[in-house]
Parts: structure tokens; C-alpha cells; sequence
């Protein structure tokens, strides 16, 4: 399998740490979407990060669907098996993915668009959804902790709040959400997540 996207995007990073927490050997090649984008558009002219190109030649896209095909290649899960736990987990990683996204969309706004073509009433509805979006992940943290790594919540919850801590800090400052920044500073440490760092400096993929 080869896993195509630079792990600056925490929805690439995400499904590197799975499938190596699932023991699945894969090839990654950091193609960016915007740099690199004619290089992704030949292997899919979607150019969506992450791309999945699996061992019969098959163009997966969208971090979630790969994990799904991955977890079925592996044979298990990095997800728990019962509903009430698992409808836990799901609520905190739709959580960290709707904050993945709005941070992407504030960055694409500042990065992308004329300064004279911003929408103020737009980047502030953004930004209250991803400020709502942590402020429900520290409200749930708080109340009961996450283990580092220990499943697919706790690798989400951390690689978006990394990802966000490098592009957005001063819209979301980690005192303001201290069990979030714990939970991300015991993820980093562990040797996975050290082995597929978030790249030190974002550039936009
Ligand atoms: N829902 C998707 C989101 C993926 C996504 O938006 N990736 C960004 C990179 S961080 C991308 O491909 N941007 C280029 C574009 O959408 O044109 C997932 O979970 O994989």
C-alpha cells in the first residue's frame, strides 16, 4: 500500500500512526496538493491528502475510509467493539475532524484568498465552530481522560490539536485548553507519533 500526502495535514498524519499501530506496512510518498500538484492529480486527479493507493492499484481517498479499508486489511480495530464506548470515541474523533477542518479553512482563507476578497462574517462563524469543536474535546477530556494512543480517539484528538497548535495558536491558546494540550503532549512523546512528526513547519499540502 502507498499512502500519498505530507504529514502537516493531521487527516495524512492520522492514518500514518494507525496503520502503524496496526502493523501494516506501507509506503509514504509527501506529495503536496497544492506544490506537488500536478505529481497528485496522476495518481489522483481528485488530489485529496490522504490518498490510499492499495496493493491491487485501488485510489482510496478521505482519512476515514482509509482507516476502515486499512482496519479490515489488519483485522482489527482501533476502534472498541461495543456501542457505548464506541459511540464515545466516535463522538471525540468527529470532534477532532470537524476541528481539522475548520483550521484548514482558516488557513486556505488566509493562505489562499486575495486579503481584499476575505469574508470577516465567514472566517468568525469558522472560528467560533472551532473554538466549539475544542471546547467540547476539553469539556470530555476533562471529564475522563484519554490513554496516549491507546485507539483511534486518542490519535485524532492529538494529531488535531497539534496540527492546529502549528497553524492557528494564537486563535487557540493551549492555556484555554489544558487537558487537550496534555493529552497532545503525552501522544507526541510516544516513539509513533515521534516516528510520523506533524512537520515543523506547515506549508500548505
Ligand atoms: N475529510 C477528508 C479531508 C481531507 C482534506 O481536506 N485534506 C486536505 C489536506 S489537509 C486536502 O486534500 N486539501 C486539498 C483540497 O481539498 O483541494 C479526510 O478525512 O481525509
Amino acid at each position: 500500500m502507498k499512502l500519498i500526502g505530507m504529514l502537516d495535514s493531521p487527516y495524512v498524519r492520522r492514518v500514518a500512526i494507525s496503520m502503524r499501530l496496526l502493523g501494516l506496512p506501507f509506503e509514504h510518498a509527501a506529495i503536496s496538493v497544492f506544490r506537488g500538484f500536478d505529481a497528485f492529480q496522476q495518481i489522483n486527479p481528485v488530489v485529496k491528502a490522504p490518498t490510499l493507493v492499495c496493493d491491487d492499484g485501488t485510489v482510496l481517498m478521505d482519512s476515514t475510509l482509509l482507516l476502515q479499508y486499512a482496519e479490515s486489511v489488519a483485522g482489527r480495530s482501533l476502534l472498541p467493539r461495543d456501542s457505548g464506548p464506541l459511540a464515545r470515541e466516535l463522538r471525540l474523533v468527529g470532534l477532532a475532524l470537524a476541528a481539522c477542518e475548520k483550521s484548514a479553512q482558516i488557513v486556505y482563507e488566509r493562505a489562499l484568498r486575495p486579503a481584499e476578497k476575505r469574508h470577516d462574517p465567514w472566517v468568525q462563524r469558522v472560528t467560533g465552530q472551532l473554538l466549539a469543536a475544542y471546547g467540547e474535546l476539553e469539556r470530555e477530556l476533562a471529564a475522563l481522560p484519554l490513554d496516549a494512543g491507546a485507539g483511534q480517539a486518542s490519535i485524532t484528538v492529538a494529531t488535531a490539536w497539534t496540527f492546529t497548535q502549528s497553524v492557528l495558536a494564537a486563535q487557540v491558546p493551549a492555556d484555554d485548553f489544558p487537558s487537550l494540550a496534555a493529552h497532545a503532549f503525552s501522544c507526541e512523546a510516544l516513539p509513533v507519533f515521534q516516528a510520523i512528526p506533524c512537520d515543523d513547519a506547515v506549508t500548505l499540502n
